[in-house]
């Protein structure tokens, strides 16, 4: 490890700021060796400080090098600042004044991507959390809120676009005939909302007029080659305006909103304050080049970036423990304009499918942490599932508890008395308590405790006094640092089901009804449900209505039954996963003994009443055809198996495939069309449909299957079908494989984003030597170490690549952990992430645990950057 250990800060330790800056101005002499930043910040006391201190320190970076400070226009002597730890500490401070300060930059050589750096041609910013600091010495906290002005100079033909936050106010020539743009945002915000752009952009221009009959300018910007992919991003932005304004009573503020795509970008987007900064892969689309779940995403990100505009600019967090206070509410938000947009069902299913997945695991490791940490060394390794998707999933539980009408009295609360503040997750809850006169006060302990709960849920019937009782038993393990755990409230939704599949209506709570919420509240609770005229099978956590893990023993033939009727479709497609576990589980099992694997599966029964259905939503049909991914039943198991987990999948897919491969033929034929390429719901279902057929009646090893997808890859007019088809043929390993992939290569070279897709088809491709093709791919014209889509293309597809990233050898990870240390100081927000695989190393199987800690102990010995010491460390206690 470094010689000094970072050390971690806590929520407790939270003090208000000493000085507050009314306003910034900030000049930009953008040039391509030495970028020149001048501030000016109107600084004074905090009333509220209770350290009296005239010493005021600013935060800062190793990258910024001081040119020169005045206060006030007098410009300070060496001894009365210092830099220590990055941090310029000014001595002796008036009450009130105006700080100067002249710093450089060197944005070209920026390749941690945070702060002002060189994307292709252009110059661009990204300032969450801390990136302002790398910009210049500032109070970069969230609870420093100021009013921005920024002034950008640079040559004229080289940039001819200069953007920052607000409006333009002025423009025009410099003495040394350079073009300057003044930006002045009226709203106050933190630095981490702070954004420039500077380039040579193309713009898409549009308008919205909003609720009360505003016209709002609307731009989205990218490099030339890209303007042709932007009309379904704007058409999404228009469409979560209208949304916002409609559910939540939202109205945008400022005259103009400006998006720009960026190529290099650590993350998805950025909300910065009318000015959003993209990640080019959420926001581009055409149907050429882009899969129908790009489309969805682009669509998803330009609305959670939008709605940011009040659930996080607006009203922004008080400090970072704060961070799900602004993402899981804004999760939520354009979780449910996607469901609104498209099918709600559809959408619950693949939301809850990758919180089951990714999120579950997250709370079961080292870094398992509350959706309000305590503490952290590194704000950047908090940016997470756990933020994001379970912060989601908690506000989607007071959503529950209080209904459409009291969450959006809440919400409006919220947003009516926490305008232009910073707050924290306890003020969202008291405005949502406030508002409809409830008490949260155990539910809250979902902020502060960590791990995933498990229920535990027996039932009895009595047939005589037709009363139903099922028992509910909680606990959350133990997670660092969080050894016991108190009881959570907890919504679990519920439903009865009949013998002959209808919905049992029964008496609870002195009223009749067909679906109830149970409040889970204690260790063990039992419910008793009266008139329930005969056995039920209980439809539990309908909607998943609590991030949960629940355990009820259900019957092969009970899954069934919930599978073609339950009323709730949310829960007919759990019950289809449960039964897919179930038997993957049983194949696990036969294939770690040595035994034979078994060829009969009820699946087969159940998968060929869904096929006949053709009143079934399609989209539906898909999900339930898709058999629990290599991920989630890792995270299933006690101890992960990747050979075996593999090798079940595949069984099972096998058997399903060759019992109904007439079905999936025909599925697969009614399902295709020749209408024009549309992202509308209603294709993409049929898409999808079709798609999973085809992938299972190629599985059955039909000459006809294989001759229909390499045809379906050939006529393709879009990128879904391309692309499926692609995979199947890469997947199977047709003997069109290798033709296809270099086909694909050669049609799409120009296409960075497709270009993305091949190499990480090709990194996941099961091969002989598969780790030596990942490594080939690393070396291809193609390939770009800093850019990090590229690179999460490829380790992302050697992560896939069971073979070559499991190898008993530890090859694989050997080969993440050199990468891991190569992009250690490079760029330590992708290093720290690369990290994740390696942070499960003891849920593995004993062999691959010690590979995997071998490679995390050679880690530990590098001088690391914050982000990957705190990744690893906490891996390794
Ligand atoms: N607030 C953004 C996420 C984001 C966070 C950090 C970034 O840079 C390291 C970039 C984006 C969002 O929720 O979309
Ligand atoms: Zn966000």
């Amino acid at each position: 490890m470094a010689e000094q250990k970072p050390s971690a800060i806590y929520l407790k330790d939270y003090t208000v700021p000493n000085f507050l800056i009314d306003k910034t101005e900030l000049t930009f002499d953008l040039d391509e060796t030495q970028t020149i930043v001048t501030s000016r910040l109107h600084l004074r006391r905090n009333p509220e400080s209770k350290v009296q201190t005239s010493a005021l320190v600013l935060d800062g970076g190793e990258d910024v090098k001081l040119i020169g400070v005045a206060i006030d226009d007098y410009a300070l002597p060496e001894q009365e600042y210092t830099i220590k730890d990055d941090k310029l500490i000014i001595t002796a401070t008036p009450n009130e004044f105006v700080l100067t300060c002249e710093t450089m930059i060197e944005p070209q050589n920026n390749t941690k991507l945070e702060g002002l750096y060189r994307s292709s041609s252009m110059f661009c910013t990204q300032c969450e959390a801390e990136g302002f600091r790398h910009i210049t010495y500032y109070l970069d906290r969230p609870d420093v809120m100021s009013i921005f002005t920024t002034t950008i100079i640079g040559d004229e033909t080289r940039y001819p676009v200069m953007l920052s936050n607000g409006n333009e106010i002025e423009r025009g020539k410099t003495e040394e005939g350079k073009t300057f743009v003044t930006w002045h945002d009226p709203f106050k915000k933190p630095a981490y909302l702070f954004a420039l752009v500077a380039g040579d952009l193309e713009v898409l221009n549009d308008s919205f007029t909003t609720m009360s009959g505003r016209d709002v300018k609307l731009q989205i910007f990218t490099e030339k080659h890209n303007i042709d992919k932007v009309d379904f991003a704007m058409d999404s932005l228009k469409r979560s305006m209208k949304w916002d304004e409609e559910v939540y009573g939202r109205e945008y503020d400022l005259d103009i909103f400006m998006i720009v795509a960026v190529d290099d970008f650590n993350m998805g987007a950025m909300e910065n304050k009318g000015l959003n900064i993209f990640n080019s892969s959420c926001l581009l689309a055409s149907p050429e080049t882009t899969t129908d779940d790009a489309y969805l995403r682009v669509e998803a990100v330009v609305a959670h970036e939008y709605f940011h505009n009040w659930s996080g600019n607006r009203v922004t967090c008080r400090d970072w423990f704060q961070l799900s206070l602004k993402e899981g509410f804004t999760v939520f938000r354009d979780q449910s304009f996607s469901a609104d947009t498209h099918s709600d069902v559809v959408k619950r299913v693949e939301d809850v499918s990758f919180l089951k997945t990714a999120q579950f695991a997250e709370d079961a490791g080292p870094m398992s942490h509350p959706i309000r940490p305590a503490s952290f060394i590194e704000i950047s390794n908090f940016y997470t599932l756990t933020i994001y998707e379970k912060g989601s999933e908690v506000v989607r539980m007071i959503h529950t508890l209080l209904g459409e009408e009291g969450f959006r009295k809440g919400s409006d609360l919220y947003f009516e008395r926490h305008d232009g503040q910073a707050v924290t997750c306890d003020d969202f809850v008291k405005a949502m308590e406030d508002a409809n006169g409830v008490d949260l006060s155990q539910f809250k302990r979902w902020y502060s405790q960590a791990g995933t709960p498990r229920l535990t849920v027996t039932d009895s019937y009595d047939e005589q006094a037709q009363t139903y009782s099922l028992t509910i038993q909680q606990m959350t393990p133990p997670t660092p640092n969080q050894p016991t755990k108190l009881a959570l409230h907890i919504p679990v939704k519920v439903g009865l089901v009949g013998q002959s599949n209808e919905a049992l209506s029964f008496t609870f709570d002195g009223q009749t009804q067909d679906e109830v919420v149970l409040h889970v509240n204690d260790v063990e609770q039992t419910f008793v449900f009266e008139n329930v005229m005969s056995k039920p099978v209980p439809s539990l956590l309908r909607g998943f209505s609590a991030p949960v893990k629940l355990d009820y023993d259900y019957s092969t033939e009970q899954l069934l039954q919930l599978m073609s009727g339950d009323p709730d479709g949310f829960n007919r497609w759990s019950a289809s996963q449960q039964l897919a576990v179930n038997e993957l589980n049983k194949l696990i099992a036969q294939y770690q003994n040595g035994a034979q694997f078994s060829e009969e599966t009820p699946l087969v029964e159940g998968f060929k009443a869904l096929l006949a259905d053709e009143s079934l939503d399609p989209a539906m049909v898909a999900l339930i055809l898709g058999l629990p991914s290599q991920a989630y039943m890792s995270e299933l198991a006690d101890k992960i198996d990747p050979q075996a987990i593999k090798a079940a999948r595949e069984h099972l897919r096998g058997i399903a495939a060759k019992a109904l491969e007439v079905e999936f033929k025909h599925v697969y034929e009614s399902n295709a069309s020749n209408e024009a390429y549309q992202a509308s719901a209603e294709q993409i279902a049929k898409r999808s449909l079709k798609n999973a057929a085809l992938s299972y009646w190629v599985a059955s090893g039909s000459d006809e299957a294989k001759a229909a997808v390499v045809r379906q890859y050939r006529n393709a007019d879009n990128m879904t079908d391309q692309f499926a088809a692609l995979s199947c043929v890469v997947h199977f390993n047709l003997a069109e494989a290798d033709e296809l992939l270099n086909a694909f290569f050669e049609q799409w070279k120009h296409e960075a984003l497709v270009v993305n897709k091949w190499l990480m088809l090709s990194a996941a491709r099961e091969h002989e030597n598969g780790l030596a093709q990942v490594k080939a791919l690393m070396e291809h014209p193609s390939f770009d170490i800093k850019n990090p889509n590229k690179l999460r293309s490829v380790i992302g597809g050697l992560g896939q690549n069971v073979d070559a990233f499991h190898n008993l050898d530890g090859s694989g990870y050997a080969f993440l952990a050199d990468q891991i240390i190569l992009l250690n100081k490079r760029n330590p927000q992708i290093a720290s992430r690369l990290c994740t695989p390696l942070t499960r190393w003891q849920r593995m199987v004993p062999a691959l645990a010690e590979k995997m800690k071998g490679e995390l102990e050679r880690i530990a010995r590098e001088d690391l950057s914050k982000d990957v010491y705190e990744v690893v460390s906490k891996s390794l206690a």
